[in-house]
């Protein structure tokens, strides 16, 4: 590994990309923050003041400066495909947040020309592989102790999303894509059909937005996948997950952050300790261990992590999910064929 500092841009300072810069500034071994993009300028510029760190006004421009060695792209989804490229055309590893891409052409076009760099540049920022109750369970069932895996119930919820502008095929792009990863990770196997099943709708989704959501995953291997998504449970951030194996289940994400999980009542009353507000809190240390082991990664001229053909399989799912979710028929989930590249399993 060098001993130089590696040069770390990121595009897009919202909720996410600011986390990330913080994390990079403050919280990396190794890496040193080298600037900031956003469209809205004010934004950039403050971060920028407060973490001592250029503002580049154009992303690409960002993408191409000899100062930055590496980029994290925590911008909208559909500018992901734009700055991913031009991460490969200048050789830079990037770590994009999910989703890869808004669609599956997209998500390909990235695969292909990363495979026909011949290389690992992109990592996707499906931080939860790198959650250590995650990691365990998918250690315990790769040691075969616990025979196949069976059976995997996953439980997604929000205290709440804003109510302009929200549409239901949100909950599977932006939440459900989550355990669609999660399940190929805990299982090492593609998703090859989806149902999203819609229940009478809480009182709490916006008019015409369908949550919680019910979604069912059949495993290439033969397993099913149940998931709760409830973007709008008025509670707090709840991500845990039961994995149901031929001898004994594994259970996790009982504790958030550290912090007992709760029973919340109606009235407020609590059982137990705290629910957090949100992912960037449940999910701290997984965040802190992904840059870290990123950055390393990429220090050591090699690559870790979810793949772009993780990406572009997640994305896959996601179209198939949406479709489902219109329809509220099972939709098998095409995938094109995997390049030699990504045989290596993470
Ligand atoms: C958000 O975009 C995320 O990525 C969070 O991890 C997820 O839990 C949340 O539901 C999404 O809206």
């Amino acid at each position: 590994m060098s001993d130089t500092a590696l040069r770390v841009g990121v595009i897009g300072v919202g909720l996410m990309g600011s986390d990330h810069a913080e994390r990079l500034s403050h919280r990396t071994a190794g890496v040193r923050l080298a600037g900031v993009a956003d469209p809205d300028a004010d934004r950039a510029a403050a971060l920028a003041a407060r973490l001592d760190t250029t503002v580049h006004e154009d992303p690409l421009a960002l993408v191409a400066s000899p100062d930055v060695d590496a980029v994290v792209v925590a911008s909208p989804g559909f500018v992901h495909e734009e700055q991913v490229l031009a991460c490969l055309r200048h050789g830079k590893a990037v770590l994009c947040e999910k989703p890869l891409t808004m669609d599956d052409e997209s998500a390909l076009r990235v695969v292909s020309a990363e495979a026909a760099l011949g290389r690992r540049l992109v990592t996707v920022g499906f931080m939860r592989r790198f959650d250590p109750e995650y990691a365990a369970v998918r250690a315990a069932l790769a040691s075969g102790r616990h025979g196949r895996l069976l059976v995997l119930h996953n439980t997604h919820r929000n205290r709440s999303v804003p109510n302009v502008d929200f549409r239901s095929e949100m909950i599977v792009r932006d939440s459900l894509v989550h355990e669609v990863d999660a399940s190929r990770f805990l299982f090492g196997e593609e998703v090859v059909e989806v149902t999203v099943l819609s229940p009478a709708p809480s009182g709490h989704a916006g008019p015409g937005v369908v949550d919680p959501q019910v979604a069912i995953f059949a495993m290439s291997g033969g397993g099913l996948v149940t998931n709760e998504v409830f973007v709008n449970s008025q509670v707090g951030y709840e991500v845990r997950f039961e994995a149901v194996a031929e001898r004994g289940s594994l259970l996790a994400g009982l504790a958030s952050n550290g912090v007992l999980a709760t029973r919340v009542t109606a009235d407020g009353g609590t059982w137990g300790g705290g629910v957090p507000d949100d992912y960037r809190i449940r999910f701290a240390r997984a965040y802190d261990l992904e840059v870290q082991a990123w950055a390393d990664a990429v220090r050591a001229g090699t690559s870790i992590g979810p793949s772009a053909w993780d990406g572009y399989a997640a994305t896959a799912v996601s179209t198939a999910g949406m479709a489902s979710l219109a329809s509220g028929r099972p939709v098998a989930v095409p995938l094109a064929d995997r390049p030699a590249l990504y045989a290596r399993d993470d």
